[in-house]
């Protein structure tokens, strides 16, 4: 058996460490790795998964030249020649403004290197921006604007060693796993307070000491109230910042504690309790995330907190520090890089002294001498014909970016797409005219720098697969077609990582806190064998800062006003994650583990909204913004306001023909930052009425079937798919076989069963008025010998449904903990983890357990 290899997690800014086996060909065993300092062993449900996603099902594994569809195998040297030729005649005929890249925090720090260094140096545009436009970049402003540099100031310990937590925006339950575990445990021993303020009560804010669920887009309000009480109380200490004239004087004004209360839309008491607890704590993490930055207020959300933390001493010191937490598992090394439309090259702008030094270190031909087009506004010069060549790495623009279908219509229009993805089909590369197949996570080889700044390796555990590189070959390749060899001729990511640590280092001589130069000279050896390492150290322990006089910003923030609500667009949508599922799903969603938590996409709407708009909790409704429309199922869930609806961000037309969140914001950006308020967009919300629903489960893949409302959902050797629809039953989507069929007209139910050679090769169950069956006991019969029994969808016999998954490690359903609570009078998690099993292998369940229990104290309390 081979050893395993230290690499780092795929997914989210926490970073974890993995110890990957390999087993068999494309098989991996996962661990956490229990010497990495970001998670000490630990891993959440995804990281746990991650060897259920790399298989080489619909992997992208040669070039493919033309629109799918079209699109044609190629080799890598056609495909490479003609990206390069098309890029070099646009620039030639149009100038360096008309091609833009635009890359993504899941790219390694040497393949964000190289692609930066194409465009900003040798290109001689800045038009490359990133997906954390959408993610970090209102963050990114507020630390650049208080800090003169864009550093986080804190670590991981310091989660520990405070003894207040407040988490804004953030559902770290769900999106940082194993940061929440740590926080917990350390809550455990010193009983750390924590406050959550959200508009939702997520399972985050309900382990937590004091909920705040303001008004969305309020932060600015809440944070500046806060300062203003510590102002009052004696807490603040301006003398060694820089404090703009009249700035305590204007904080003065509407920040008394009704004004806030009313403003945030929370009760004045709960307001006091937060603000009492922030003045008896002084060892403070403030950690913020979408919240916060996805807002049209995003910059100043961050300053509001940043304002606060240096107001009050709480920053530089163990267990006090503003702590913006990044999304992604490279959004640090990006940031780093220079990837970002609005920086240069490591932490540098647009200075003629920054252009000058980045040029000659790189021996540029054609530097960038000032910013390019952020996100939104690039994808609409795409759209008007300005961007006339294209080249996506590594990220889902057709679904992730806000009003996404007029992405689409851009990226139809644009004259030359080149996307650089790990899988063959995804909602963008469907437009793609050249499609370039990536290195995977397991794959590749190189950097990423975690949330508290720790550069950790990724390290290949798996060989390429078919004719897939990795995304800095390729862009060197292009850039050394388009005749800049010298300067791209790299040979192992090594050579890249020295480089990028010694521009970090070049003329910096402390006016920069990014400065790697310790790295420059590390052998291929050393850099194969680096272990965990923070840059930076603690950067403002000794008050200095990387502004002109060495001191940070009070940055002047208020609280904007609300856009009065639209008239035909009375409610709020807010966007997000699942606790299980990445993004666009084409990871995650090959995992059946995965898959169980949340099946389909929900749109979570306030009981007595519920009630008045007449939609019922778990049918389906019309969910509609003035950008688009989409189908959902509803769930109806008391933690949401009045007036706000939820919905999930991970659904595409790969996935289902409804739950298209990308579809409804609307595109408007922070004005600093241009980073897009995707957490708050008019809509409303509609019941809708089909004919019949039921589900598909069949061996092996099958395209989605195209009616109302279908879900693809990943099982064990083949897929299901949830359906509602009027007309025809999509019985196409049947392989062939033996077929057996019952139906009761009465019910207007169906059931179709589907033999190969004996064995169950797909069903397809639907009903308009009864009642469907779980789907678990017909998956787990797939290619098992049955006959027309079968079509009774169960096991002979009585057999109690074990409900919805909550435990995805252990399979543990709802009905089956609720059962053993009350049968065993389990009294907490630990409990019901030493009954069932649930929540004891990565504990990302544990929030949902607290949950289920706290409910079944409650109605043992009322009956
Ligand atoms: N499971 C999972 N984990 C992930 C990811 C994933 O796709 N899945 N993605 C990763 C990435 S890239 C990112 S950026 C992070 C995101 O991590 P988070 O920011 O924690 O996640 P979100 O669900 O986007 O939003 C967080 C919360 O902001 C709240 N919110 C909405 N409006 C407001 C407001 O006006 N004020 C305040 N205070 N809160 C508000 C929402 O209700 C939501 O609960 O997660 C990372 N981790
Ligand atoms: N409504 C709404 N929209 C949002 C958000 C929200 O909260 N609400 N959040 C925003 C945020 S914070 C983020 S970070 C974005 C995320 O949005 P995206 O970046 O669009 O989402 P992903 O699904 O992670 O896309 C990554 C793509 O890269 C591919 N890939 C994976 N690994 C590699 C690799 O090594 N090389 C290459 N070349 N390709 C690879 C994957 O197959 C996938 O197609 O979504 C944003 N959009
Ligand atoms: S918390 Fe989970 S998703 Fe994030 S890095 Fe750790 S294991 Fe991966
Ligand atoms: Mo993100």
């Amino acid at each position: 058996m081979d050893a395993p290899v230290r690499t780092t997690c795929a997914y989210c800014g926490v970073g974890c460490g993995v110890l990957a086996r390999r087993i068999g060909d494309r098989a991996l065993e996962i661990a956490g790795d229990p010497q990495h300092p970001a998670n000490s062993g630990r891993l959440c449900s995804k990281g746990t998964h991650l060897g259920e996603t790399v298989g080489l099902e619909g992997r992208l594994l040669h070039p493919l030249i033309g629109r799918a569809g079209a699109g044609k195998r190629a080799s890598w040297d056609k495909a490479l020649g003609l990206v390069s030729k098309r890029f070099a005649d646009t620039i030639r005929q149009h100038g360096p403004d008309s091609v833009a890249f635009y890359v993504s925090g899941q790219l390694l720090t040497e393949d964000y290197y190289v692609a930066n260094k194409l465009m900003k140096g040798f290109i001689g545009s800045a038009n490359i921006d990133t997906n954390s436009r959408l993610c970090m970049s209102s963050a990114v402003a507020a630390q650049t604007r208080a800090f003169g540099e864009d550093v986080v100031p804190a670590s991981y310990a310091d989660l520990e060693a405070a003894d207040l937590l407040v988490l804004v925006g953030s559902n770290t339950a769900w999106c940082h796993p194993v940061l929440y575990q740590r926080m917990m445990a350390a809550r455990e021993e010193r009983g750390t307070k924590l406050v959550v303020i959200d508009p939702r009560r997520t399972e985050t804010a309900e382990g937590a000491d004091l909920h705040l669920p303001l008004k969305p887009g309020s932060d600015v309000l809440l944070m500046n109230g806060l300062l203003a009480h510590c102002a009052r109380e004696g807490l603040v200490d301006d003398s060694v910042l820089s404090v703009p004239d009249g700035f305590w004087e204007a904080l003065a004004k509407g920040h008394d504690l009704w004004s806030v209360a009313k403003g945030c839309d929370l009760p004045p008491a709960d307001v006091q309790r937060f603000f009492d607890l922030f003045a008896a704590h002084s060892r403070t993490v403030t950690m913020f995330s979408q919240g916060v930055n996805q807002s049209l207020r995003g910059t100043d959300g961050g300053n509001a907190i940043l304002n606060l933390h240096l107001a009050t001493g709480r920053i530089g010191r163990p267990g006090a520090s503003p702590f913006s937490i990044t999304g992604q598992p490279n959004a640090m090394g990006g940031r780093e890089v220079g990837g970002l439309a609005t920086t240069l090259a490591a932490h540098r702008g647009f200075t003629p002294d920054d252009c000058a030094d980045v040029a000659r270190f790189w021996a540029a031909p054609n530097i960038a001498s000032k910013p390019g087009l952020k996100a939104v506004d690039l994808f609409r010069a795409a759209g008007e014909g300005r961007i006339k060549a294209l080249w996506i790495m590594a990220t889902n623009p057709a679904v992730s970016m806000p009003d996404a279908a007029r992405v689409r219509e851009a990226l139809a229009d644009c004259p030359f797409v080149v996307v650089s993805d790990v899988m063959a089909e995804t909602d963008t590369s469907l437009h793609a005219h050249v499609r370039l197949p990536a290195a995977a996570w397991g794959e590749k080889d190189g950097t990423v720098t975690n949330s508290e700044r720790r550069i950790s390796r990724q390290r290949a555990v798996l060989p390429l697969p078919g004719a897939a590189r990795p995304d800095w070959w390729i862009v060197s390749e292009v850039a050394r077609r388009m005749g800049w060899g010298d300067a791209f001729a790299y040979n192992h990511p090594a050579e890249i990582w020295r480089e990028h640590a010694r521009l970090t280092a070049y003329r910096n001589a402390g006016a920069r806190v990014l400065d790697l130069g310790a790295h420059a000279a590390l052998t291929n050896r050393a850099y194969d064998a680096l272990a965990p390492v923070r840059w930076g150290g603690e950067p403002f322990a000794a008050g200095r800062y990387p502004t002109p006089d060495g001191r940070a910003r009070l940055v002047p923030v208020v609280q904007r006003e609300a856009d009065a609500p639209l008239p035909r667009w009375p409610m709020v949508l807010n966007t997000g994650r699942y606790r299980d599922q990445w993004h666009t799903m084409t990871r995650t969603g090959l995992s059946p583990k995965l898959a169980r938590h949340r099946e389909e996409p929900l749109v979570e709407v306030h009981p007595d909204d519920a009630a008045a708009l007449g939609v019922a909790d778990g049918g389906l409704a019309r969910l509609a913004t003035p950008q688009g429309a989409s189908l959902f199922r509803v769930a109806l869930a008391d933690g949401q306001r009045r007036g706000e609806l939820f919905a999930p961000i991970h659904w595409t037309d790969h996935t289902a023909t409804g739950g298209r969140t990308g579809l409804l914001p609307r595109d408007g950006t922070d004005p600093h930052s241009g980073q897009p308020g995707f957490k708050q967009t008019p809509a409303r919300l509609e019941p809708v009425a089909l004919g019949w629903r039921g589900f598909l489960i069949r061996r092996g893949d099958a395209p989605l079937p195209a009616i109302p409302w279908a879900v693809r959902v990943a099982v064990p050797g083949g897929v299901l798919f949830e359906l509602a629809g009027d007309g025809d039953l999509p019985e196409a989507s049947l392989p062939a076989g033996h077929r057996m069929e019952a139906s009761d007209p009465a019910r207007g139910t169906r059931r179709i069963a589907v033999l190969q050679d004996g064995r169950l090769a797909a069903a397809l169950f639907v009903t308009a008025t009864g009642e469907l069956p779980p789907r678990d006991w017909l998956v787990a019969q797939l290619g098992a010998e049955h006959g027309p029994l079968v079509l009774a969808g169960r096991a002979p016999g009585r057999q109690e449904s074990r409900g919805p998954v909550v435990c995805a490690c252990l399979d543990v359903g709802l009905h089956t903990i609720v059962a053993a609570i009350r049968s065993q009078q389990l009294v907490d998690v630990p409990a019901i983890g030493a009954a069932l099993g649930a929540g004891t292998n990565c504990g990302s369940c544990r929030p949902a357990l607290a949950r289920i229990l706290a409910g079944q104290t409650l109605e043992t309390a009322h009956g």
